[in-house]
């Protein structure tokens, strides 16, 4: 199977869906928020939080990986918190010239990375650093995919990603992530 075809956007809360691990899009303490953090650590319940006291925190960019405590009983065995960066950045900078794209790139990586290490055959993620960070959407959207799909093609695992849109309009702008990178390589195969 060709790595785009491992990648899936779905629009949903991501606390229902049934894969082996999530993300959160967590902040540095570790210990909670709003946003999808907020429903994350609803639905895993109080024992997350009690866990997530003794990993003290996470710097930005990098992530760490707990058990999915309630939201077992769905099948998922693995929260894997990731914190994004808080844009601060100009966006008249080509994509990877600013110090958010790499830290939310690392984001990516750093997932990827300990879903692969603990054999996670499908992973969701949520629209890092998008929501409450306030990261552009589209500029989001291509680290996200180019990213994730670099990684598919190196490795087995996981089989599946699943790129968990709160509504549909996230999910448009993943899309067009999506075609405007298969429009690029399609030019690029063409151009030979
Ligand atoms: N399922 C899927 N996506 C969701 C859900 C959900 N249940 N809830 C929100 N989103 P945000 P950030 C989407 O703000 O920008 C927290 O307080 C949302 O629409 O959750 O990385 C943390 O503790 C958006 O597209 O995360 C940090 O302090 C995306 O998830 C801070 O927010 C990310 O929005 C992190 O901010």
């Amino acid at each position: 199977m060709q790595p785009i075809d491992r990648i899936e956007i779905v629009t949903a809360d991501i606390t229902t869906l049934r894969v082996e691990a999530i993300v959160n899009a967590a902040n540095e303490s570790l210990l909670g928020g709003g946003g999808v953090d907020g429903a994350i650590h609803r639905a895993a319940g109080p024992d997350l939080l009690e866990h997530c006291k003794t990993l003290e925190g996470c710097p930005t960019g990098l992530a760490k990986i707990t058990p999915a405590f309630a939201l077992k009983k769905q099948g998922i065995q693995h929260i894997i918190h990731a914190v994004g960066p808080v844009w601060h950045g100009d966006e008249s900078q080509k994509l990877g010239y600013t110090l958010e794209d790499t830290l939310l790139a690392s984001c990516y990586h750093q997932s990827l990375t300990l879903a692969n290490q603990h054999a996670c055959k499908s992973l969701a993620f949520p629209n890092i650093s998008t929501g409450i960070y306030h990261f552009p959407k589209p500029r989001a959207a291509k680290i996200a995919f180019g990213h994730i799909l670099g990684f598919l093609s190196k490795h087995d695992l996981p089989e599946k990603i699943f790129l968990c849109c709160f509504n549909n309009t996230d999910a448009l702008i993943i899309q067009q992530a999506i075609d405007t990178r298969e429009d690029w390589m399609m030019n690029r195969k063409r151009m030979g």
